[in-house]
């Protein structure tokens, strides 16, 4: 069982900076790698006691900063099947990293033990792994002191993507049962992932090559990795930002973030009209795509299009094999464009729902549907299939030679697509597998739907705290009558769309406006960011 002895003498060499208050956000803990000694330690017994409460479930912890500069550095915790934390435990995080010294800190560790009822004696199983920054090292010493303190079975990862940590967290809670995820190995991720592919696209015609701008991140080397799985006859990838060794590189003026902030290309690409190209982030959770037209105008195909894509090539599938009991929807967050949800409302005749910002409740949202593709228009998402789903998806056999084609296409889908997490490479395969199949170039993907012109812009505010938001953040509680002059501003423009909220990441507020034109939509960002200022 806990010696708290052990603890606190371990605690001692990590501890808390003063004047520091720290906060479990929507991507964990978050910022100046200087910063995070004291709190990595506390986040490795956060997940000792979760793994004990589990019955001793492994529990994954993820040492990343994604899209931030090189020099911050983060860290979160996933669930056993590869979920982010439940949120109940988020406060935990919060009161762990926030003791002061090292009774406090055995103080919060007893009231966990207690409220949860934890069985002390339980083993914790932990797997853990970080991307290529560096302060990874150092931050992973101190992980494995608060793991070692409660004598933890912990698993060294090494360098992974975000997405491969939380497929191998499901893998070790699920192998040997009827939900296996397949080999809790490096290697099982890419057999799985490869072999899947080549079954979609076989006997298509291999599409031109794709660019990948790896923001010289963890992404890189993994990619180039699954691509010797896939064989270039299959699939021919090109890497650019792929220095994830030289200091100073990481997600510098490139990568997913930049590209979609900026709507522009990365720094390194040289992208011609009609060549293809995608942005990975800093740790490979996140995607976009991207083209110059004839025009030479950059052309982004961001989070919402592949939604639309895989939606449509999935519903395809879906009615193609003959399986109508299954029903597929689409969930977004309010930063979708409002293009897309009337595309996939009224022309795919998919049901959309809009739920926060935030990788949770994305995914809790999707996993009401049979098939629920979420995706934040930044780039991060996947596909969910369900119980029901999976069942009828492997065991229906088709009449039809069409029927059978599709059953297969689906089954090797269920497979292909990282159902824990978004996942830059997973994603990428899922959309390179539509547009083989489709033979489909992205000036014809993103012909489906224009995106409307759309700003978002940040407001540095004196409390954020003060913004409350209703309606999956799409309307403004206080404070009061803010709203009503939004509403107002909005009611001008055509097509107009406006809304505020505070970051969960970020010091500021931030201001989303759309509109007909760009010069409107600008104006209508403006002029709703001069209210909240
Ligand atoms: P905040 O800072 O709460 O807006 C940002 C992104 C989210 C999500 C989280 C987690 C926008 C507008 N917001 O959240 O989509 O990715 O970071 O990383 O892109
Ligand atoms: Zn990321």
């Amino acid at each position: 069982s806990i010696n708290y002895d052990q603890i606190k003498e371990a605690a001692s060499y990590h501890p808390k900076p003063q004047n520091i208050t720290y906060t479990y956000g929507t991507a964990g803990f978050r910022m100046k790698a200087d910063l995070l000694d004291s709190v990595i330690f506390r986040v490795g017994i956060l997940a000792v006691l979760r793994s004990k409460k589990l019955d001793s479930k492994t529990i994954g912890i993820m040492i990343t900063a994604s899209h931030n500069p090189e020099q911050d550095n983060g860290v979160k915790l996933v669930d056993p099947y590869g979920e982010m934390l439940e949120q109940s435990w988020e406060n935990y995080a919060t009161q762990l990293a926030n003791a002061q010294t090292e009774d406090e800190l055995v103080d919060v560790i007893k009231q966990i033990i207690s409220s949860n009822n934890i069985d002390e004696s339980k083993t914790a199983n932990i797997v853990y792994a970080r991307d290529t920054r560096p302060s990874g090292p150092a931050l992973v010493s101190a992980l494995v002191d608060g793991l070692k303190s409660l004598n933890a079975k912990i698993i060294d990862f090494g360098i992974k993507t975000t997405p491969q940590l939380h497929y191998v967290t499901r893998c070790y809670n699920v192998k040997g049962t009827e939900d296996d995820y397949g080999e809790p190995t490096e290697e099982g991720y890419y057999k799985k992932l490869s072999t899947a592919y080549r079954k979609t696209v076989e006997g298509k015609q291999r599409l031109t090559p794709i660019n990948i701008d790896a923001a010289n991140g963890v992404g890189a080397p993994k990619m180039r990795e699954l691509n010797q799985y896939i064989g270039n006859e299959y699939l021919e990838a090109i890497l650019i930002n792929d220095d994830y060794k030289t200091q100073g590189k990481l997600n510098y003026q490139c990568g997913a973030d930049f590209v979609k902030t900026g709507q522009k290309l990365p720094t390194g690409s040289n992208i011609k009209p009609g060549d293809r190209a995608a942005s990975f982030d800093g740790d490979a959770d996140r995607i976009v795509y991207y083209y110059i037209d004839e025009e030479n105008t950059f052309k982004l195909l961001d989070g919402d299009k592949i939604a639309g894509l895989a939606g449509g090539f999935i519903i395809d599938l879906v009615k193609t094999a003959g399986l109508e009991g299954i029903d597929v929807g689409v969930v977004q967050t309010a930063y979708a464009n409002g293009s897309s949800t009337t595309y996939l409302e009224k022309v795919l005749n998919v049901p959309v729902s809009c739920v926060p910002t935030g990788v949770k409740h994305l995914h809790h949202e999707a996993e009401k549907y049979d098939i629920g593709v979420y995706f934040e228009a930044n780039g991060h998402g996947t596909v969910l299939f369900s119980k029901k789903a999976l069942k009828t998806i492997r065991s229906a056999e088709g009449q039809t030679a069409e029927q059978k084609e599709a059953i297969e296409k689906l089954r090797a889908l269920t497979d292909l697509i990282n159902q824990t997490v978004g996942d830059a490479l997973s994603d990428l395969l899922l959309v390179e597998t539509i547009l083989t199949n489709r033979q489909w170039s992205l000036k014809k993907w993103d012909q489906a739907y224009s995106d409307l012109p759309n700003r978002l812009v940040k407001v540095i505010v004196e409390n954020r705290h003060i913004f409350k938001t209703t309606d999956a953040e799409r309307k403004l509680l206080e404070p009061v009558g803010l709203q009503e002059q939004i509403n107002e501003l909005v009611s001008k423009y055509k097509n107009g769309r406006s809304f505020v909220r505070p970051s969960g990441t970020e010091d500021v507020v931030r201001v989303y406006a759309e509109a007909a034109t760009r010069e409107e939509c600008d104006e209508l960002a403006y002029k709703v960011a001069g209210l909240v200022y």
